[in-house]
């Protein structure tokens, strides 16, 4: 996995935004309203680096300390709106991130939401959260995750997820949430968003198969989704990458008339070796392998990252190290300078066409 002599040297040190941008793609990140708002050389790193920005927590129904939904008929934007102002005033487009999931639901959906009032609940969302940021955004991940964790243990043949948007209102509700979207927004880029589609085990198989096939029964109705948002939540040590399947996946996305997202790329080092050196080398590798292959399809307009520097990741949380060590998935380090991980991404974008 780790090659001491291969070259990640790069001929021209500007931000990713301009590399990216030289194709006609867009660069960013997702970032927490301290990080943006309280972290000033953090900001300005974010804003050096990026052309869009993704709340991690404040545009999810409830998350972290953010509840954008505190009670059924209450919206609070404040968090959100901060960002917003953050991106305006440094020039970076917004994307929102999640309005139809089955996680970061409030304590009172629970409670409140049913067979009877759920589209009601789903509508009066939609409407009111795109409704507010209208004409404001880049894109907006309408549906996320909808496809079951592991659809060959699935019961179902369309390998839809049980959650309670399914329980309540069927399969169509990938459908009406897409069409309430493209009403409330008709400038936003209407996104499915989901993972575990990078790999050639048997679910990632499965679930290319199972996305390919709800993008494709959306498309026959329709519906108005424009873009597949990938995750890409990639692992160091996986050595099942495949970048045939990998392509075709994509090219059979782009087929049917979809734009594609890298949405929340990183590389989880849990499972790497120790040493920093290594680690970096082999993340990196990660990178630029599988953007190399997702760059070559046109269709692909941006890369988006899950966090930008080491010093801010979920990853710390989600998937630590059994020996300690700090997690390094992100393009820069913990002191905010750029790791191989970021020369990797600036190599991709040096060496694709242009959209
Ligand atoms: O990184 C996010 C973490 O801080 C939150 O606790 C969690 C629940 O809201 O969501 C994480 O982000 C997820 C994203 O929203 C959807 N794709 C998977 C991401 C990582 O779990």
């Amino acid at each position: 996995m780790d090659n001491p002599s291969r070259d990640f040297s790069i001929t021209e040190w500007l931000p990713l935004r301009e590399l990216a941008a030289d194709k006609d793609i867009i660069f960013g990140a997702s970032a927490r309203y301290n990080q943006v708002i309280s972290d000033e050389q953090f900001a300005a790193l974010f804003a050096q680096e990026c052309s869009v920005l993704v709340p991690e927590w404040e545009l999810k129904w409830s998350a972290g300390d953010y509840q954008l939904r505190p009670s059924p008929n209450e919206f609070d934007f404040s968090a959100a709106d901060t960002m917003l102002d953050f991106a305006q005033t440094h020039n970076l487009q917004f994307r929102g991130h999640a309005l139809v999931w089955h996680e970061s639901l409030p304590q009172w959906f629970q409670q409140v939401v049913n067979h009877q009032n759920a589209e009601k609940v789903m509508k009066h969302h939609i409407e009111t959260v795109m409704g507010h940021y209208r004409g404001r955004m880049h894109s907006w991940d309408v549906v996320n995750e909808a496809i079951d964790y592991d659809p060959i243990a699935s019961q179902r043949a369309d390998r839809l997820r049980q959650t309670p948007w399914l329980q309540f209102l069927g399969p169509d509700y990938i459908d009406l949430a897409f069409r309430i979207a493209a009403r409330a927004d008709p400038d936003a880029l209407l996104v499915y968003n989901d993972f575990g589609v990078d790999y050639n085990t048997a679910m990632d198989k499965a679930k290319r198969r199972a996305v390919l096939g709800l993008l494709k029964r959306l498309k026959t109705k329709g519906t108005p989704v424009h873009a597949l948002g990938i995750q890409a939540h990639l692992h160091g040590d996986s050595l099942d990458f495949d970048p045939k399947s990998l392509r075709q996946f994509l090219k059979d996305v782009a087929a049917l008339d979809l734009k594609i997202l890298i949405t929340e790329m990183d590389v989880n080092d849990s499972q790497l070796p120790r040493d920093i050196q290594r680690r970096d080398r082999i993340v990196a590798g990660v990178y630029e392998d599988y953007l190399s292959v997702v760059l070559d399809e046109p269709a692909v307009i941006a890369v988006i990252t899950w966090g930008l520097s080491d010093r801010y990741t979920y990853l710390s949380e989600f998937h630590p190290r059994s020996d300690h060590q700090p997690v390094r998935p992100l393009p820069m380090d913990t002191n905010l300078q750029p790791k191989l991980a970021w020369n990797a991404l600036a190599r991709a974008f040096q060496q694709t066409r242009k959209r």
